[in-house]
């Protein structure tokens, strides 16, 4: 890959991030493009919340942004039958890991099967507020208000619940970065540019792709929206299908990353585990939970790797 590396920012120097324009930027008004991986479900991995982890994806893998995935519906879901506190735990002690790193960090209230995000708003009301309380002082956590909402759920849906979230985290943290989701797992941000939100400043929107499934056209998708003033953050892609597993598309990711780094989009790739499918970074044989070394990567960890760093991991 002919990619030109450069240190990406870090909270320390960058103060206060903003959104100006389309572009996520630093205090003074830099582009600050975040670069990272995210977890799968905390509760079903909570391993790999240990600062040892992340301080190699920084130091070593040229990441700045860590994303801690909560699935609110599934099997130990927030709203479901999970432990509520052991879950927040875990996303605290990310959140602690991240900081004492000088990294970014996304809180993901991880919505998937329950589809609407209104489905479970007071839970996400008391989450954000004990959150962004919790970390007003904080310049390196963003805020991700649905991951992907789906089924029938409209753009006027995931207004509405931004219309009850933000103003609730804007209480306590006037200005960090709050990351909405769009309808269609996160895809249609062409909704969002022809109806943005009003009203608040450092929003972004968010598009997930899967590079397997998704090509040219949401690509499109994307490079309209952002021509039509759409602050987009990729707080989400695969390199394989959208199924999380099945072949990897060298080819689309490759073409994604650059149209992304054009654009100077963040973006955070799924998943941080050794669940035995294409989109783990880990091979299902691996136990380590830091140190990896290559024999520790599947398919998806030595490209991400490679499109990191520049070189290849040996
Ligand atoms: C998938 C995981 C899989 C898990 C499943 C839960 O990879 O191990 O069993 O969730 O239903 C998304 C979602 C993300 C999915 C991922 C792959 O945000 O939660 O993870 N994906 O299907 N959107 C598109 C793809």
């Amino acid at each position: 890959m002919s990619q030109i590396i450069t240190p990406l920012p870090v909270p320390s120097t960058c103060g206060a991030l903003q959104v100006i324009g389309t572009q996520l930027s630093d205090s003074e008004g830099n582009p600050v493009q975040l670069k990272g991986i995210s977890t799968l479900g905390v509760v079903w991995y909570p391993e790999y919340i240990n600062k040892e982890c992340f301080a190699q994806f920084k130091n070593e893998w040229n990441m700045n942004i860590i994303r801690l995935a909560m699935y609110t519906a599934e099997s130990g879901g927030y709203c479901t039958n999970g432990d509520r506190e052991y879950l927040k735990s875990l996303v605290k002690n990310g959140v602690e890991y991240a900081t004492e790193l000088d990294m970014y960090v996304i809180i993901d209230w991880h919505i998937l099967s329950d589809g609407n995000p209104n489905t479970c708003i007071e839970e996400a009301k008391a989450f954000f507020e004990e959150m962004s309380s919790t970390y007003a002082a904080h310049v390196n956590v963003l805020y991700e208000i649905c991951n992907e909402p789906n089924g029938g759920t409209t753009w006027a849906d995931i207004k509405a619940y931004a219309a009850e979230i933000i103003p609730i985290i804007r209480a306590n943290d006037p200005d960090a970065v709050i990351l909405v989701g769009t309808p269609n797992w996160s895809q249609y941000v062409d909704q969002a540019a022809a109806d943005p939100i009003t009203g608040y400043d450092n929003l972004m929107y968010t598009l997930h792709f899967y590079a397997a499934t998704h090509t040219d056209s949401l690509r499109s998708t994307l490079s309209s929206a952002v021509n039509a003033g759409l602050p987009v953050f990729v707080s989400e892609y695969g390199i394989c299908d959208a199924s999380g597993n099945g072949a990897l598309d060298i080819n689309q990711a490759n073409q994604w990353i650059t149209l992304l780094d054009s654009c100077q989009i963040s973006y955070v790739m799924w998943n941080l585990s050794n669940r035995d499918e294409s989109s783990a970074i880990l091979k299902s044989s691996c136990t380590k939970t830091s140190a990896f070394t290559a024999g520790d990567l599947n398919e998806s960890g030595l490209w991400l790797y490679e499109m990191l760093t520049g070189k290849p991991f040996f």
